[in-house]
């Protein structure tokens, strides 16, 4: 019986709606290469433009409309002209990452041949670093107040939530993605010296689930000296564990040192399935391009591939990437990569390669 899988695809706003149509390309070309199918379900809401509509970012009955699928496939959110970016974000994308409880955000970054790269006399291959982020709590929260608004004695309060669960889960799976990778490292991501409740007891439990791993090495970086060393020797790095706040820095940060954040992937993981868990480009909706069709649609495509691989689909999973690779070696270029290509000719380059 051929594998169905339901996708829930999610556009969103600004080059969200640019980058899909070539994601949704190269997942047709995958399925009928790899022989299954996809029931694709568009959702016209999480965006800035339904907002305007409905004065809400999703329907209440959001939930029961993803009921039975298996993924999401999203685009972008955020069109700061019409609604603030805290309403976008908070009314969509991490109403998803909370109540799917998608504890894990996967964010890979590759130096990949053929990608001009920032940084000095850098060889392809020698960046490849897997950024793991706590996605559902840290600083990522509207916990706290503001008091005498408008006054002088103006006092505004934002409080920081790290649960014991939340932090372990989190350790463990970058342990874990840690044994599966040849240089077997970890780098926790903190700042123990100026943050000093809440990111000490973070080393302390890194520390004591370490002691379960005795085979990958640790070691914990403040968050500062990590940046520069992200640009100054990225190489050294291999995974990464960060909470919500750092996680999302770093892996901006990372992506920009190995030439574009055009090329970024993300997983939002239910790692236990018990919801659906939800595949991304780190970009966001970029207005400042949106409309022209030179979006890079490299992240939004290697989302998918991630997705499919979360969903049991490893060879595909595997042949995206390796098209990519091939369209980086020697295919068209968007401006991000110092080409002038569209977003339409990259994406038919990378389904003509698979
Ligand atoms: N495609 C991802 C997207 O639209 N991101 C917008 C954004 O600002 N995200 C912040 C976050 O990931 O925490």
């Amino acid at each position: 019986m051929t594998r169905t899988h339901r996708i829930a695809v999610i556009p969103g706003d600004g080059i969200g709606q640019e980058v899909m149509p070539e994601a949704l390309r190269t997942l047709r070309s995958a399925a009928q290469r790899f022989g299954f199918a996809l029931d694709l379900r568009e959702i016209p809401w999480a965006s800035c433009d339904w907002y305007q509509a409905h004065g809400e970012m999703m329907p209440a009955d959001w939930k029961a409309q993803l009921q039975g699928v298996d993924a999401i496939l999203f685009g972008a959110v955020g069109w700061p002209a019409t609604v603030p970016d805290h309403i976008s974000l908070w009314g969509s994308l991490l109403k998803f990452r909370r109540e799917f409880d998608q504890y894990i955000n996967l964010r890979p970054a590759r130096l990949f041949e053929g990608v001009p790269c920032p940084l000095a006399n850098r060889r392809p291959g020698e960046i490849d670093m897997l950024i793991v982020r706590e996605n559902t709590e840290g600083e990522y929260t509207k916990l706290g107040g503001i008091m005498f608004e408008g006054t002088e004695r103006e006092i505004v309060i934002q409080e920081s939530v790290f649960s014991r669960v939340g932090s372990e889960r989190v350790l463990r799976y970058a342990f874990e993605q840690a044994m599966h990778r040849p240089r077997r490292h970890l780098t926790v991501a903190t700042k123990s010296n100026g943050i000093a409740i809440s990111m000490p007891w973070w080393d302390a439990l890194a520390e004591r689930i370490g002691a379960e791993y005795p085979q990958v090495t640790v070691d914990k970086q403040h968050i500062d000296i990590l940046s520069a060393r992200f640009v100054l020797q990225p190489q050294r790095f291999d995974v990464v564990v960060a909470t919500n706040l750092f996680g999302d820095i770093l892996s901006d940060l990372g992506p920009a040192c190995t030439g574009t954040i055009g090329l970024a992937p993300s997983a939002n993981l239910n790692p236990e399935r018990r919801f659906p868990s939800l595949f991304e480009p780190v970009h966001g909706s970029a207005p400042d391009i949106f409309g022209r069709n030179i979006a890079n649609p490299i992240a939004m495509v290697w989302s998918a591939a991630l997705m499919l691989d979360f969903l049991g689909e490893r060879a595909a999973h595997d042949a995206i990437v390796a098209a990519i690779e091939a369209v980086l070696r020697n295919g068209p270029r968007t401006p991000d990569l110092g080409g002038a290509a569209s977003t339409t000719a990259l994406g038919e380059a990378i389904a003509a390669a698979l």
